[in-house]
């Protein structure tokens, strides 16, 4: 199902020249209502009257989440705040977070795009929708929410945590869908087969998963224990929250909802826009938003995209899987490793299971590579030999793929930390150095 036919499956002509409008919109906005946009734009030598075609984006200056926490928080909105009407927050690890401000218009957009998202996922007003993001600051409440209420469709607003009160609810109530992080899904699982509670006696059809990086192959373990179609929610707090981007029937990229915010990719180390496919830096102009837009916001996530036409229907662009963010990327003894390749192997194992951690730190000037891993009840054993084989093929594995030995840690099965959020599973002890 297709929520908006006219925006979804424009063709990419019309789709330009719409773009190419906002835009053109969208920069006056800030230049005259935003003071720090106006000398930016200033000191590149360029005022609103440059910006005609959608190729001469390029002549606009980037924007970081450093130009937010500088402007924090509220010198970046380009409305009074008299017509800012929301606020949320995301939080960095350090410091003050960073704070986007929407209008009465931007609610509409986010509950618009997020209609696409839900309805993409086969979800509808006949359907019981149970919302287990954060609600709060964190925008993946409060937009998965606004999503399910636009398309007609009943909202459970947990929100996260208390984890046995979720299965009991998502049971009596008959959730159809569940919103979430993945790596929550994976303890909701957990949990809903401690219950006892036969699957049978479930509702649950389709996840709606995002906030984080996953894999292919994490989807493929989500829908095989939860027994369900397990889809992807993108989104960012600075661009509106969950609902940028999400994925269709077909599971095959996310389109992103580019009448809205318009992607390009740019190498992350010089900011030269790459052609169609390239793997870079994923780079949002929002084209339609009112409170505070963002014009070039690098968003550190690394990604590819293709314009090719996809079987839903949608002309939209779709992006690949997020591999990671910039900053995401570990550098061990020179070598490039994204924990989504420790994930992708972790998960095709049949011995472990889906929950890990690395640990990196430096002794005597050399960096040290950790995985914990859990493994499988079934596989667990107390025979060292056994333990050892298993350590050994992991290790082998793991080398192959990402160039470095890494030291495994079997540990337990449900010994790591389970996450309601956005898992943590990387801990760097040489930033502490
Ligand atoms: O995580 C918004 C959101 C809420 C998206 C719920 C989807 C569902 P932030 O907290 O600002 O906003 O974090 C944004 O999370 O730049 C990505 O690095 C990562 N991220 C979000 N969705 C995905 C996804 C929300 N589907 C940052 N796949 C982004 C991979 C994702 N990474």
């Amino acid at each position: 199902m297709i929520w908006n036919e006219t925006m979804e499956c424009m063709n990419r002509q019309d789709l330009q020249k719409l773009q190419e409008s906002r835009l053109k919109k969208v920069v006056e906005r800030v230049y005259y209502n935003c003071e720090p946009y106006r000398k930016r734009m200033q000191e590149a030598g360029i005022i609103p009257s440059d910006i005609n075609t959608m190729e001469d984006i390029v002549k606009l200056p980037f924007m970081s989440k450093q130009d937010l926490r500088d402007h924090y928080p509220f010198a970046l909105m380009s409305s009074p705040m008299s017509e800012i009407v929301r606020l949320h927050a995301s939080s960095g690890t350090t410091g003050k977070p960073i704070v986007v401000g929407y209008t009465r218009t931007d609610l509409n957009i986010w509950n618009e795009v997020g209609a696409r998202c839900f309805t993409a996922y086969g979800l509808g007003k006949n359907d019981i929708v149970q919302i287990s993001y954060g609600y709060g600051l964190f925008t993946g409440g409060l937009g998965a929410h606004g999503a399910v209420e636009t398309i007609g469709g009943t909202v459970i607003p947990m929100s996260s945590g208390n984890t046995e009160k979720q299965i009991m609810l998502m049971h009596d109530f008959g959730a159809v869908g569940l919103a979430c992080t993945p790596s929550y899904a994976l303890h909701l699982a957990d949990v809903l087969k401690d219950s006892g509670i036969p699957r049978k006696e479930f509702k649950l059809r389709v996840g709606v998963f995002g906030a984080e990086p996953w894999t292919e192959q994490m989807r493929g373990e989500l829908q095989e224990r939860l027994g369900i179609r397990a889809y992807d929610i993108y989104g960012l707090t600075e661009i509106i929250g969950p609902g940028v981007g999400h994925e269709c029937e077909y599971q095959n990229g996310t389109h992103l909802c580019e009448d809205h915010f318009y992607p390009e990719i740019v190498d992350p180390a010089t900011g030269e826009v790459l052609p169609e496919g390239s793997l870079g830096e994923l780079v949002f102009t929002t084209i339609t938003k009112e409170g505070m837009p963002l014009i070039r916001f690098r968003t550190r996530d690394l990604t590819r995209l293709t314009y090719e036409k996809c079987a839903c229907g949608r002309t939209s662009v779709r992006m690949s899987r997020i591999l990671g963010r910039c900053d995401d990327m570990l550098i061990i003894r020179g070598v490039n490793v994204f924990p989504s390749q420790v994930e992708s192997i972790i998960c095709e194992m049949p011995e472990l299971e889906p929950h890990y951690l690395l640990i990196i730190d430096r002794v005597k000037n050399l960096d040290t590579f950790e995985v914990q891993v859990e493994v499988k009840e079934d596989f667990y054993s107390d025979e060292m030999a056994k333990m050892l084989e298993l350590r050994k093929k992991i290790t082998h594995r793991l080398q192959s793929v990402i160039g470095i030995i890494p030291d495994i840690k079997l540990v337990e099965p449900r010994s790591l930390e389970r996450s309601q959020g956005k898992a943590k599973r990387v801990i760097d002890k040489r930033k502490f150095i």
